[in-house]
């Protein structure tokens, strides 16, 4: 048999197992690159199915091979069965903290010592972000990850090596010339995005919520399957070395041995800076204060350390921080005040949000005197009662929100917060659907809160675009019963108007004249302005574009809507159930009976082999040559799709100015991004300009 299996050119077991295993060689070697690009390099040179593919071949072979499964191979990045304890880990040399400098004056006093013990005036200091996160050290022996460990009490740490073998930008093993130990200090976080987006699912879930991206970054770390923290979003960015053997020969600075760290394929900060003196390094204080809620991570200060390793070895250390190092601290984002009491909001869709009303309070550089609370389950996991004193946080732009309860300060008095039976506005039955987080007040148009926000979201620039029709004067109206049906805005009179508020003849007649120029619209804004849950703009693009008349739209199948691009099982289902309501019917017909119209022509065309079909886009930003939905316009006539969140399966992000968090998301995701320019010249390429 063997004879004749060779006679057919068919290989032995040997030579299998030896071709086999020079294949996972490859695999590792290939697959590290593609992390390496991935997340280091924000640029990836594989497609997601590609990278899955080549990821399950290795584990394949690894699981016929596992002798010869190496323990640094990247399919250790998806977590290990789960450990019963975590094992504690004592620090060869301790792992010190930092000491704070709370402000300028505290700062300076820093330096003024460095000065007089140095004998120096100017003295050279590495500038760093100090990052909210987790410290953990690394040990590599022989360039292979071995143990990571906690900082713990600075002594003693705990082994978490399993959990951070799956942190994607930790490599596994490093490239170029290492020595044969190598510790490397660094801090473990959670990007701000991902922090968002994991606390989202959370919440819809009933699961735990984490108050800040470092608790989750230390919760993540400390599990004890690490299958779970693979999951999470965590990175990792070096801020030292630790213990190194002697046959390492590490540059004379800090700054230096940091690039040295990165050219072993160890990340460190993108924003590290060198100060040669106070006046730079408060300078560098100052732009990242200004950068702060910019930044795609949370960081609560700056460092600053002695540059020279030869000086900070005569500075040396105090009690358990070094003398030549400070974090140099942020005003705080988390203030401590008081629960005043808890107001219902009513949204244009009824939904029902819990808003606390707040002790006004400094949180970095900004009065807070209210907060959302989300929902009831919300206030039911911070267990928080009116009277309680809260702890409130501002980060980025978000709003601001209650993470916790200082629940030993609980007054005797504090009162407990229960859901409204009716709605505060209207007193129509409010009611919350098992196995949702939100409740809703059910009197839909008839409430004036609802109705005031559909009439504002009607009148929005995206939607009508009625130029002068603004809250404060829809308030009015909605409030004198001048509109009670979405219609009644284009059956409004001179003299109704006269009788408002700051309402003159001329204004007056410039309301009248815009309410008629919006008359004129397009298919798709029309459909974004009747404010059907889940149907933003790129949403009602999409449907125009795909249906081109609206009668086909109203009577469109669940299967005719699930064909829309971007319109997946729930859009559809609140699609159908709108265009159902016999009262939406009525105030449709209504509409167009007032003479709202569109051109068929305008319809957005779906084109199948034209130069972009295939690709999904998302636009962020401000543009200065068009504005977003004309861009969208543009490359929906190339037969792009253009869709309003940035995932794995987004081809391009076109960013503008001030573009933030689908940004970020994007350079996450190493989603491709074109600056306007860029967008210009494709549309040029093309001649879909104007
Ligand atoms: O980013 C940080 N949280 C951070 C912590 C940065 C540093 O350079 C640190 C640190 C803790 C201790 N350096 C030391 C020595």
């Amino acid at each position: 048999m063997a004879e004749q299996n060779d006679l057919f050119g068919s290989m032995s077991d040997g030579d299998k197992r030896a071709t086999d295993l020079a294949r996972m060689q490859q695999l590792m070697s290939l697959i590290n690159r593609y992390n390496h690009e991935y997340y280091n390099h924000d640029a990836p040179t594989v497609t997601d199915a590609e990278y899955d593919a080549r990821l399950r071949e290795l584990q394949q072979l690894e699981q016929r091979y596992p002798e010869a499964a190496s323990p640094d191979s990247p399919t250790q990045k998806v977590g290990a069965e789960p450990q019963s304890a975590l094992t504690t880990v004592t620090h060869e040399r301790p792992m010190l903290s930092l000491d704070n400098a709370m402000n300028v004056d505290e700062f300076r006093d820093f330096y003024t010592r460095l000065q007089k013990l140095s004998g120096e005036t100017d003295i050279t200091l590495a500038c760093e972000p100090k990052l909210d996160g987790a410290a953990v050290s690394l040990l590599f022996v022989d360039g292979v990850l071995q143990r990571a460990a906690t900082r713990g009490d600075g002594q003693r740490g705990e082994d978490i090596t399993a959990n951070v073998r799956t942190i994607k930008n930790v490599p596994l093993r490093l490239s170029g010339d290492v020595p044969a130990r190598l510790e490397v200090r660094g801090e473990v976080f959670m990007p701000l995005a991902a922090f968002a987006a994991f606390n989202e699912r959370a919440l819809q879930n009933n699961e735990k919520v984490f108050a800040n991206p470092r608790n989750a970054a230390a919760g993540s770390l400390r599990q004890l399957d690490s299958r779970i923290s693979a999951k999470r979003p965590l990175q990792f960015c070096a801020y030292g070395v630790g213990v190194v053997s002697d046959d390492a020969q590490l540059p004379a600075t800090h700054s230096a041995s940091l690039q040295q760290l990165a050219e072993w394929g160890i990340p460190i900060s993108e924003e590290l800076v060198v100060a040669s003196n106070l006046v730079e390094a408060e300078a560098f204080y100052a732009s990242l204060m200004e950068k702060r809620h910019r930044l795609r991570y949370e960081i609560d200060g700056t460092v600053f350390k002695v540059d020279d390793f030869a000086l900070q070895e005569t500075l040396g250390f105090v009690a358990r921080a070094p003398r030549w190092a400070v974090a140099f601290k942020f005003p705080a984002v988390e203030q401590m005040t008081r629960l005043l009491g808890v107001d219902f909001q009513v949204g244009r869709t009824g939904a029902i949000t819990p808003v606390a009303r707040l002790e006004p309070v400094h949180v970095a550089g900004v009065t807070v005197s209210n907060a959302t609370l989300h929902n009831m389950d919300e206030i039911a996991r911070l267990d928080v009662r009116i009277g309680d004193t809260v702890i409130v946080r501002r980060a980025g732009d978000v709003i601001p929100q209650i993470v916790s309860v200082v629940h030993e300060q609980r007054p005797a008095h504090a009162e407990r917060i229960e859901l409204p039976l009716v709605c505060p506005v209207c007193a129509s039955h409010i009611e919350r659907i098992d196995g949702e987080a939100v409740a809703r007040c059910t009197g839909g148009l008839v409430c004036s809160a609802q109705r005031k926000e559909a009439v504002k979201h009607f009148a929005s620039r995206k939607a009508m675009d009625i130029d002068g029709l603004g809250d404060k004067l829809i308030e009015q109206l909605v409030e004198a019963d001048l509109i009670q049906s979405l219609d009644d805005i284009y059956h409004l009179r001179y003299d109704d108007l006269l009788g408002l508020e700051r309402m003159a003849d001329k204004s007056a007649n410039k309301l009248l004249n815009a309410i008629e120029q919006s008359k004129h619209t397009t298919l798709a804004r029309f459909l974004y302005a009747l404010g059907i849950r889940e149907v933003g703009v790129v949403t009602a693009q999409n449907l125009a574009a795909h249906f081109v008349v609206l009668e086909k739209i109203r009577e469109a199948s669940l299967d005719d809507l699930l064909a829309v691009s971007d319109v997946g099982q729930i859009v559809a289902q609140h699609l159908l159930h709108f265009f159902a309501e016999p009262h939406n019917k009525t105030v449709i017909d209504q509409l167009l009976a007032a003479g709202v119209y569109w051109d068929v022509d305008d319809a957005p065309t779906v084109v199948d082999d034209a130069p972009l079909s295939g690709q999904t886009a998302v636009i962020t930003g401000t543009l200065s040559q068009m504005s977003r939905d004309q861009a969208s316009a543009y490359l929906q006539q190339l037969g792009a799709k253009v869709t309003g969140s940035v995932s794995a399966k987004t081809d391009f992000l076109v960013a503008g100015e001030k573009a933030g968090s689908k940004l970020n998301k994007a350079q996450q995701l190493g989603v491709r991004v074109l600056a306007e320019e860029d967008l210009l010249t494709l549309l040029a390429q093309y001649q879909v300009l104007p």
